[in-house]
């Protein structure tokens, strides 16, 4: 440790040769959805402190620990600056030049010889947080003409996305809680508290929250844990792992039987109104209480105040996003708020008005849904992406098709999808893997050649993706606190001169796709956001524009949301649809499941449901490489109610063994009454001691990987989403002999 952080220190001392100035940065940080405004301040070109920047208007100088990493990111000795290369006797530096060559050379030569689509790409979570790579990423990866395209999406978010396309005729058109006016919350599987909100961009958030109570408000948490986020509500229900959907449609039964539906102001143009009445009356709140852990009167009750109050919102995330009926469950919460009127009013849940458009029509002739399926197991595409559920089995099956070789951006797949094993023993099988990542990690050590791009605090940003997400609309632009070095490049440059040499064509096509990858490394993403800005909503209001952006570097409040419906609907009869087919006929077919005796049914090996859990101080699976970040307390600890601990012998601080049907893991217990009997929650983004990876500080405090436990059969079957709550486990004492 000690020499690290000599090797830390060194390394700030040769950067301060660069950067002499005493200078104070206002920027966003880009590391959660959040985009709190931080205030950066140097001494001597280092970084001397980093706040929340009290004069951000949206943040108002919230900052969590996660920040204040930033600068042990840019610091870090372990992070890659320029390309490596693996070979016989280890990984070698290279030039940017052999290492644009060989890489579109390699990827050429595996496309010529067994097609298009035996390149696969993966997408990881930082993407939506670079607009660099927002911007130019897209025009490499369209060379490459592959099928094989694969995201974090379908291990987050997707359910969201297709109900919003489904229900609103865009699945970036998401219905967000007006969090500052309403009266009533309900939220079901999320801990903003923690992971500081997603899909709602809400810095501040417990600040929020919080103030839904001191105004007379209601906040609820629907949770299988009694977490950080319930411990500052009125109320938390314990719910059984993967039995939202009935809970819901129990709510929903309270709605329709006691005649408290309303479509309020999008009754002229939202149908199915009836279809849901018909659906729900199978699902009384007495059927469903033994299921779910919610008694009847208790769900009653919140139904009847949620419906009482002036204004109220249902909000649900990660925890039912990512669960078997992950899509089902997403659908019904959005139905719940639209027939209890509280769709498109302030106080419910609204849309956002962002200064840069990202919704633009679907191209002609394409669903946006199941325009492809999966080779092996016909899993139906997502805007063109396909669920990484079944990326390893793709990559290990031969035939027509197969994956070869595999590009990935700002993504650990081996750490954050199911079956992290399978997927790293597939991706050593590879022909040839390219990862454009600033780390040698789980992942990107099978790569043949690595790609760093710069880092957060070495780059301008502008968040299309969460200020169109936001509770708040809002526009704010930072510009890089740091300059980088000359040997380093930016996802730019890296994205443009990657597609500009793999475009095929003759003479003349090559040199003008020369041209226009010159022309847009010289203007750049800031270009491309001033045209847009000027294209945007408050141009003609507001004047915003890029030099308005630079005027105000602590961000432009843009107001609360406003009611825009029907104009913004982007479905082609201006309709809401309640009752989307696929919905409807995924209802149908589970029907008999859902009432059987569990959703997630445990057996009598694996008795427990899994579920996941984040902390303050991580970021998925990369800011372990900081060590302020993993100092103190353990954080990867499997948490078990005392209940589950006794009848099998565990004490607290035991190692357990914990199986499923794919796999087995050794881990450290928190025996805690936070927990719901039954369910034992670990975290995702952990087990870093694996060989090849270059991650000092991450390798003293592995932890271990929980998706080695989720199985990438147990799928969303409606969007094929990762379902990674409710994986059915067992638990036991590992013995001083036993191995895991
Ligand atoms: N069991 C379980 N699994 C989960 C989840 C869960 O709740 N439970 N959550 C899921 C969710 S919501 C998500 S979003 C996924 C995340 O899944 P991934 O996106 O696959 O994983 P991350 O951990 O975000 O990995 C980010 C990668 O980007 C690199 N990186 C960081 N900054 C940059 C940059 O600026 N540029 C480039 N090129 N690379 C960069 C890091 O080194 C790292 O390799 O995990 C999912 N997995
Ligand atoms: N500190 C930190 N912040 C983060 C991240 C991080 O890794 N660390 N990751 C970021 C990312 S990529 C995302 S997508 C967001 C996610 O943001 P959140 O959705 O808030 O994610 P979690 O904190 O994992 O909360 C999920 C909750 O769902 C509960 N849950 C699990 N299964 C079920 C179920 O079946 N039903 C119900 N009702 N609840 C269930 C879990 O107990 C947990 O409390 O966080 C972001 N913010
Ligand atoms: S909450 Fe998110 S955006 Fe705000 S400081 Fe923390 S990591 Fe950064
Ligand atoms: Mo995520």
């Amino acid at each position: 440790m000690e020499n690290r952080i000599k090797a830390c220190k060194l390394r700030a001392k040769l950067l301060m040769k660069n950067q002499s100035s005493n200078q104070t940065h206002y920027i966003a940080c880009n590391l959660c959805e959040a985009i709190c405004g931080l205030e950066i301040t140097l001494e001597h070109g280092q970084i001397k402190s980093i706040r929340g920047d009290k004069n951000d208007p949206i943040s108002k100088g919230h900052i969590c620990p996660k920040a204040v990493a930033l600068q042990d990111i840019y610091n870090d000795p372990d992070r890659l600056r320029t390309p490596i290369k693996k070979s016989t006797s280890g990984w070698q530096q290279i030039s940017w030049k052999q290492a644009f060559d060989e890489v579109t050379t390699e990827l050429k030569r595996i496309q010529r010889q067994h097609g298009k689509n035996s390149v696969a790409i993966y997408l990881g979570n930082p993407t939506v947080h670079n607009l660099d790579a927002m911007l130019f990423g897209p025009m490499f990866f369209r060379t490459l003409k592959t099928k094989n395209r694969y995201s974090a999406t379908s291990v987050d978010q997707l359910p969201e996305q297709l109900v919003s396309l489904w229900m609103f005729g865009h699945s970036l058109l998401i219905p967000l809680p007006d969090l500052d006016r309403t009266g009533f919350h309900i939220i079901f599987g999320a801990n903003p508290v923690v992971s500081n909100g997603s899909l709602m961009t809400a810095p501040g958030v417990a600040r929020r929250l919080k103030a839904i109570r001191a105004r007379g408000g209601r906040l609820v948490v629907v949770d299988p844990r009694k977490t950080e986020t319930a411990a500052i509500a009125d109320q938390h229900l314990f719910i059984k792992p993967g039995s939202d959907v009935l809970m819901l449609l129990a709510m929903l039964h309270v709605v329709f039987s006691e005649q408290l539906q309303t479509l309020g102001s999008v009754a002229s143009f939202t149908r199915g109104l009836e279809d849901i009445e018909a659906l729900v009356r199978d699902y009384p709140a007495e059927k469903t209480a033994s299921i779910t852990g919610v008694g009847a009167e208790q769900l009653k009750t919140l139904v009847r105040d949620f419906c009482r109050a002036e204004s109220a919102s249902c909000y649900g995330r990660i925890g039912v996003s990512t669960q078997q009926y992950g899509t089902l469950t997403q659908w019904l919460i959005t139905v719940f708020n639209i027939v209890t009127g509280n769709l498109d009013i302030a106080g419910g849940t609204m849309f956002s008005k962002p200064a840069l458009e990202v919704l633009t029509a679907r191209r002609a002739g394409k669903k946006g849904f199941a325009d492809g399926f999966s080779r092996i197991r016909k899993l139906p595409n997502f805007n063109g992406e396909f669920p990484v559920a079944t990326l390893a089995e793709e990559i290990t099956t031969g035939g027509e098709g197969q994956i070869r070789a595999l590009v990935t951006s700002a993504g650990n797949p081996v750490l954050s999808i199911p079956n992290g094993k399978q997927l790293d023993a597939a991706l050593g099988k590879l022909d040839y893997m390219v990862s454009i990542d600033i780390y040698l990690n789980e992942t990107t050590r099978h790569a043949n050649i690595i790609l760093p791009p710069l880092s957060a605090l070495e780059r301008s940003h502008y968040d299309l993706a969460f200020q169109a997400l936001a509770i708040r609309n809002g526009a704010k632009f930072s510009q890089p606190v740091f300059k980088a070095g000359k040997q380093q490049r930016s996802d730019t440059q890296i994205f443009l001169e990657l597609g500009w040499r793999m475009q095929s064509g003759n003479w003349f096509k090559r040199a003008g796709g020369w041209l226009k990858k010159e022309i847009l490394q010289r203007r750049g993403s800031e270009w491309i956001v001033n045209q847009k800005l000027k294209q945007g909503p408050y141009y003609k209001s507001h004047g915003l524009d890029m030099k308005k952006l630079r005027q105000n570097p602590h961000g432009i409040d843009l107001g609360p949301l406003q009611p825009c419906l029907p104009g913004r609907l982007f479905t082609a009869d201006k309709m809401i649809d309640l009752a989307p087919e696929a919905c409807l006929h995924e209802l149908q077919r589970v029907h008999k499941t859902l009432l059987a005796d569990n959703p997630a049914a445990v057996t009598k090996e694996f008795d427990l449901l899994l579920i996941g859990r984040r902390d303050p101080r991580t970021n998925n699976s990369w800011l372990h490489n900081s060590y302020r970040m993993v100092k103190g307390k353990k954080r990867c600890l499997a948490f078990v109610h005392p209940t589950d601990a006794q009848s099998r012998g565990i004490r607290h601080g035991d190692e357990v063994a914990v199986r499923s049907q794919v796999g087995a893991i050794k881990i450290p217990v928190s025996v805690t009454e936070e927990m719901m009997p039954g369910v034992i929650s670990i975290p995702h983004g952990w087990g870093h001691d694996m060989d090849g990876v270059k991650l000092s500080i991450a390798k003293e405090h592995a932890g271990v990987n929980t998706n080695i436990l989720t199985d990438e059969y147990f799928i969303d079957s409606l969007s094929g989403n990762a379902a990674l709550n409710g994986v059915p486990v067992s638990l036991s004492k590992v013995s001083i002999q036993e191995e895991v």
